[in-house]
């Protein structure tokens, strides 16, 4: 299946990194039920058979899972072959040009990424080859916390120079996508140390903060979500550009963008 995909060269194939309960399946499913609700602003399905293809998708990965269907319409993280991910499929219209587009998003378990930081166990990231783009998910909260930031902050590092090697050079584009938006913002201190710490590797990152869901009534679920697909999705290679929402304003969204001081 993931080959199949992959044999297609307008599939957009997304690296979705991060350790257990970062936000990575928060983030699949919230943007799978903006899209289907007509919310993800400047991106619509492509057509009935969008849906069609999500479904086969969906029916693999049910095959996959042995009997288990997938939860929310997203694959199970537990898979019982841990050496297969499972996608989500979409197939997008970006509303601005029209140009039609085919995520392939995985669905992987945290540990994959703890294993992979701790004991470069590499294997099953070779599809990460093929990736267009690679988010690396970050709880927000647990960045801001003081205790916590500074592991996290090496570990991101860590990840990343693991990636590095593992691609060797041919680095796609590269997104923090740090969650939990509704809890707070990325401080500056904490964005400027992360792109310090990807820094010393020679890499960049494009930072994307995101509410997948949302416990602040002043953030709407699913902030973010769109920047993170429309980021994901430019054909420019690893921007420099930071993205920090501007105070939430209820009914809108305004984001300024700052350039990183090198
Ligand atoms: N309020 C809020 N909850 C979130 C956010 N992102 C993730 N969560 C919650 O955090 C928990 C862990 O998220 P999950 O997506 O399962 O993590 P995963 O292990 O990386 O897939 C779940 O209960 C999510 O609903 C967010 O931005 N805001
Ligand atoms: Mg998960």
């Amino acid at each position: 299946m993931i080959s199949k995909m992959m044999a297609s060269r307008y599939v957009t194939v997304v690296g979705i990194l991060g350790d257990p309960e970062s936000g990575k399946t928060a983030c699949l499913v919230s943007i799978y039920l903006m899209i289907a609700n007509a919310e993800l602003a400047g991106w619509s399905f492509a057509d009935s058979r969008s849906l069609m293809a999500f479904e086969e998708i969906a029916r693999g990965a049910r095959d996959w899972n042995a009997g288990n269907p997938p939860e929310q319409m997203t694959v199970h993280t537990e898979l019982s072959d841990d050496r297969r991910p499972g996608f989500l499929h979409l197939r997008l219209v970006r509303n601005s040009d029209g140009r039609r587009i085919d995520l392939a998003l995985p669905d992987l378990p945290g540990e994959w990424t703890t294993e992979f930081v701790g004991t470069s166990r590499a294997d099953r990231f070779e599809f990460l080859k093929a990736a267009e783009a690679i988010w690396i998910v970050l709880d927000g909260r647990a960045l801001e916390n003081k205790e916590r930031r500074q592991g996290m902050i090496s570990r991101v590092g860590q990840l990343a120079g693991r990636l590095a090697s593992l691609l060797d050079g041919q680095f796609p584009k590269l997104m923090l996508v740090v969650t939990h938006r509704d809890a707070g913002k990325p401080s500056t201190a904490v964005t400027t140390r992360l792109a310090a710490e990807l820094a010393k590797r020679g890499l960049t990152a494009t930072v994307v903060p995101v509410a997948p869901f949302s416990d602040n009534k002043q953030v709407t679920p699913g902030l973010g979500l769109d920047e993170l697909i429309a980021a994901t999705t430019t054909s420019t290679k690893t921007p420099l550009e930071f993205w920090s929402p501007a105070a939430p304003v209820e009914g809108t969204r305004s984001y300024i963008g700052y350039r990183r001081n090198r």
